[in-house]
């Protein structure tokens, strides 16, 4: 065991829990202290230690003995899967409803080196007893951002140093993109500002070219911009669950609501961001300005493109829905049944204005458009599936979008499940309007019922009236009906091996869904970690495009994610906790 004189305190307090400084230095490089203290005084003591969330249970901590901390280990252990918790913590990731803490943790090493605790159990000592809990993923140095000088002094300081860097805000990115063992990660989640502007000008457009729009800090909780619309009596297009964030990696990847089949993608609402890009610059995007930039980042994705500090996005009027609930009790024989209800009124319903998740025993669907009467009618034919299968139907009428997320997604929300991976494919329109498309899928998802049952989003912008060329997401979303996911788990305590078979499987079972929608793609922030032809898949055609603009804001390759656009590759030392598989791309 090393040493205590290792641990020397660098500047201010540092937890007694904290792990020896000396020892964080050394593994992120050629850096100095004093380096580190430079950084430090440059961004107002902001630089703190990254620790993962669970270490107050661990005695040991990146190879030195350590005391727990008995009251913050409870804590976390009572609290492992509440996501309204962990968003406060820098050292903790995930996937809200779904977990995947394995980000934490480095996954490549044989024992996935990091400090989980059992999701089953939290209170199991087999997890931390006399286990080294290791920094893992979670990088061991982050700046809590406070405005454009941090990120740019974050930029300057990875230039002059070699210090890799990673950008988090609310860390739900399934595909470990805001972690990164070793980086200095910049966090984002304290830049919470809010206003609405019904005559919103761009900086730089004509005064008489006016947006009805809110302008968010990266780091808002997308449950606070629908709260806060609603003051205004208007709606907000964002995503479904409470804590995801919403002014960055979100609408960068594309951002799908359920609204979005009659009022478009995240980013179609998006009318300007401030942006620090690689280069250092703190630029404003938009139409009338860089608008190059304001394109790239529009899809882009991730934080390829630069840091954002702020967006405005277009609000919608305040709308009534029609909602359906609908549940069913699924047996060996009815569950293929219940997909091929949904292939076959997919079209119709799709030109109704319906969008929703399609689940393996129920929907939720809302329609902005239609009567009370119109949606019964429309929805007869799941109304009748699920009282004839032991099910439960409530149709009724809320009075806004707020009301709706409200009742069906914040009390409706439990943090449970354990470490999960993706696969994903948009399903083209094609597939819905003719009787060979349905037949083709429909027997595809037969065969995908022995392994996983699909989570479907209806939530493309099928009505919506895109104006070609404004988005970098691929055109691929624009004709498609469903955003169809399979998904597996592994446990807290997995081995490399079962690891790497639980992506290989995913991958895999996904790969019939492409093999049927040769000329589709797939959604840049929920696709598999493993995306075959990834550029091909998230962009399409934007893609040439798209690294040009990179090669322009980023000429030194500051800021690189996985699969990211410009994506250095998967042998890059950035990614040396992500598993390589044989396939791997
Ligand atoms: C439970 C759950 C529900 C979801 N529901 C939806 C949904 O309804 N609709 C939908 O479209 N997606 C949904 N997603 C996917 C979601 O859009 C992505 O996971 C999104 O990237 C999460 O953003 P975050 O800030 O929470 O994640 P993070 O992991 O913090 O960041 C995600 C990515 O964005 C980058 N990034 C973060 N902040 C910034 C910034 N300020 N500037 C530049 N880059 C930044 C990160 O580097 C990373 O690449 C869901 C995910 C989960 C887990
Ligand atoms: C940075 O400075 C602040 C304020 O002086 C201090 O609290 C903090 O611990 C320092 N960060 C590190 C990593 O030493
Ligand atoms: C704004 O005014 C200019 C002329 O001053 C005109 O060309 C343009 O079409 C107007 N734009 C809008 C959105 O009304
Ligand atoms: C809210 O918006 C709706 C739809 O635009 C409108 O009918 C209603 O009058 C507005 N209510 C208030 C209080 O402004
Ligand atoms: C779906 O449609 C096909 C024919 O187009 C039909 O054979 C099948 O029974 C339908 N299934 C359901 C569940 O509606
Ligand atoms: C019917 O559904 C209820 C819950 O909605 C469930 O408790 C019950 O077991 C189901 N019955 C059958 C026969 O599946
Ligand atoms: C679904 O798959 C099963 C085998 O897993 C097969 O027996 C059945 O005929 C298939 N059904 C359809 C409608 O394709
Ligand atoms: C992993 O943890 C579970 C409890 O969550 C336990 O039942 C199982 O035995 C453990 N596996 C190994 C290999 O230790
Ligand atoms: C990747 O996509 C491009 C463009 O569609 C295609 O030409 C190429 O064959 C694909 N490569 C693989 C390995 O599928
Ligand atoms: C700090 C914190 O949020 N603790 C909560 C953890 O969970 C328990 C039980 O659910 C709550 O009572 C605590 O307030």
């Amino acid at each position: 065991m090393a040493a205590r004189s290792k641990n020397l305190i660098l500047v201010g307090a540092v937890a007694a829990s904290g792990p020896a400084l000396a020892a964080v230095i050394s593994r992120t490089g050629q850096v100095s202290s004093a380096q580190w203290v430079a950084l430090n005084q440059t961004v107002g003591g902001r630089l703190q230690l990254g620790i993962p969330f669970s270490e107050p249970c661990f005695s040991i901590f990146n190879d030195d003995p350590v005391t727990p901390n008995p009251a913050a280990c409870s804590a976390v252990q009572q609290n492992y899967t509440d996501p309204v918790f962990r968003q406060e913590h820098f050292g903790a990731y995930m996937i809200a409803s779904l977990f995947s803490p394995q980000w934490e943790t480095c996954q490549s090493s044989a024992v996935s080196e990091g400090c989980l605790l059992d999701l089953s159990d939290p209170s199991n000592p087999q997890a931390f007893e006399g286990v080294d809990c290791q920094n893992g993923n979670v990088p061991p140095f982050y700046i809590e951002i406070a405005g454009p000088a941090d990120v740019q002094a974050a930029l300057e300081f990875s230039e002059e140093t070699g210090i890799r860097l990673s950008v988090k805000n609310k860390g739900h990115d399934y595909k470990g993109r805001s972690s990164g063992k070793n980086t200095l990660g910049l966090w984002t989640t304290s830049l919470t500002s809010m206003s609405y502007s019904e005559y919103f000008v761009p900086d730089g457009c004509e005064s008489n070219q006016t947006y009805d729009a809110v302008t968010i800090g990266a780091g808002v909780l997308v449950e606070d911009v629908y709260a806060f619309a609603d003051s205004v009596n208007r709606t907000f297009i964002g995503g479904y669950a409470t804590t995801i964030g919403t002014g960055g990696g979100y609408w960068l990847g594309g951002g799908h609501s359920v609204l979005s089949p009659v009022f478009g993608l995240a980013v179609d609402q998006v009318v300007e961001a401030k942006v620090v890009t690689p280069d250092g610059e703190y630029r404003t995007a938009n139409e009338c300005q860089n608008s190059d930039l304001f394109w790239a980042l529009r899809g882009g994705g991730g934080s390829a493109f630069g840091v954002v500090i702020e967006s405005t996005h277009k609000v919608q009027p305040q709308v009534t829905l029609q909602v359906a609930d609908i549940t069913y009790t699924p047996n060996s024989g009815n569950t293929f049944d219940w997909y091929q209800l949904g292939v076959n009124n997919t079209y119709q319903w799709g030109l109704e204005g319906w969008g929703g998740h399609y689940e393996s025993t129920s929907i939720v669907y809302v329609n902005p458009l239609i009567s009370l009467e119109e949606a019964k009618v429309s929805m007869q034919p799941a109304v009748d599936f699920a009282l004839a299968n032991n099910g439960t139907v409530v149709i009724e009428t809320l009075p806004s979008f707020f009301a709706f997320f409200t009742k069906y997604v914040t009390s409706a929300q439990a943090g449970v499940g354990p470490e999960i991976t993706l696969g994903t494919r948009l399903l083209p329109t094609t597939l819905f309007s003719t009787e060979q498309g349905r037949q083709t899928l429909s027997s595809v998802i037969n065969e995908t019922l022995q392994f996983a049952s699909p989570y479907i989003v209806a939530g493309t912008p099928f009505l919506y009236n895109y104006e070609e060329g404004t988005t970098s997401v691929t055109p691929a979303w624009r004709d498609s009906l469903w955003h169809l996911s399979i998904s597996s788990r592994f446990n807290w305590n997995s081995t490399l091996e079962e690891r790497a078979q639980t992506y290989q499987t995913v991958h895999d079972h996904i790969q019939p869904f492409r093999d049927i929608t040769p000329d589709s793609g797939a959604y840049f922030n929920e696709g598999d970690v493993y995306e075959t032809n990834h550029t091909q898949a998230y962009w399409g055609d934007n893609y040439p495009q798209l690294l040009a603009i990179k090669r322009k804001y980023d000429p030194n390759g500051l800021l690189d994610c996985w699969q990211c656009v410009g994506w250095n590759g998967p042998q890059d030392s950035l990614y040396q906790c992500h598993i390589q598989l044989s396939t791997a791309p």
